[in-house]
């Protein structure tokens, strides 16, 4: 998979050459291509902010540095690649999401500071190729560098031959499918003992059967406490007789809604 940063702050991008993502990279697997917006204006200060029309606090990034490198990028390509704004009004960025972009040969990043890139900017590049504003969480950042760090690693992880057997993308927590949507319960390893803290006997047992209960029971409960949301959508996959028990027991309720069908 080829991906384009076009960024302000290139260096933001140096978590990129680790672990990972940095090991994909020197693999083949994942060609990085990191820009500096500033290469595009044609002015002494390397202008790319202006102050909003209508007024306000804060700047807005300039439309015509943004369109020069983004054309430039995409250059005569046949097939553009698919551009991603990372921005706090966009869409969730989950692990569907994730799943969809690696499969993508190309992906094109523009993450902004200030208050955002002038609109005009997504007008055109809409109308030209496929265009997603996306938001990684409900909080605020300074700009949308980190949030790009998190998608390329969300999505590079992905990709054939990136991870090894022993990680593996089947039992990942948001995976669809096999733990679809549950939580992960704790891990343990050695010591047995550690600071007077036991590891749950159960894992010790042997009982393979018990312990994927038992697993269960614990991704159960972590999820009513942390994830109740999360807990309806269960709900609909089906749950067993034990896992109603569990939820019950971890004074979690059903609402009337959850039972339909
Ligand atoms: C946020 O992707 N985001 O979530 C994001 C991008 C740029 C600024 C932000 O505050 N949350």
């Amino acid at each position: 998979m080829r991906v384009d940063i076009i960024s302000i702050f290139p260096e933001y991008f140096a978590p990129l050459d680790v672990s990972l993502i940095g090991k994909a990279r020197r693999k083949g697997l994942l060609d990085i291509r990191v820009h500096q917006l500033r290469d595009w204006t044609h002015d002494v200060h390397r202008t790319v902010d202006d102050t909003p029309y209508g007024g306000g606090p804060g700047m807005v990034m300039k439309p015509e540095p943004w369109s020069e490198a983004i054309d430039t990028v995409i250059g005569s390509a046949e097939t553009p690649p698919r551009l991603i704004v990372p921005t706090p009004s966009g869409r969730p960025f989950t692990q569907e999401v994730a799943l969809e972009y690696a499969k993508e040969p190309w992906l094109l990043f523009a993450p902004a500071r200030y208050e955002g890139i002038d609109a005009r900017v997504m007008a055109e590049y809409g109308a030209r190729l496929r265009l997603d504003e996306v938001s990684i969480g409900d909080y605020v950042l300074a700009g949308g560098e980190a949030a790009v760090l998190v998608m390329v690693e969300a999505v590079g992880r992905l990709l054939p031959g990136v991870l090894g057997n022993a990680e593996s993308v089947a039992d990942d927590s948001f995976a669809p499918g096999a733990m679809a949507s549950l939580l992960e319960g704790p891990v343990y390893t050695k010591p047995p003992v550690w600071r007077g803290h036991e590891v749950p006997p159960i894992l010790l047992s042997g009982n393979h059967a018990a312990i994927a209960r038992w697993r269960r029971d614990e991704a159960l409960r972590r999820t009513a406490a942390r994830r109740p949301e999360l807990v309806a959508g269960l709900a609909r996959k089906g749950l067993d007789k034990r896992d109603l028990e569990v939820l019950d027991d971890a004074s979690f309720r059903f609402m009337p809604e959850d039972m339909a069908d």
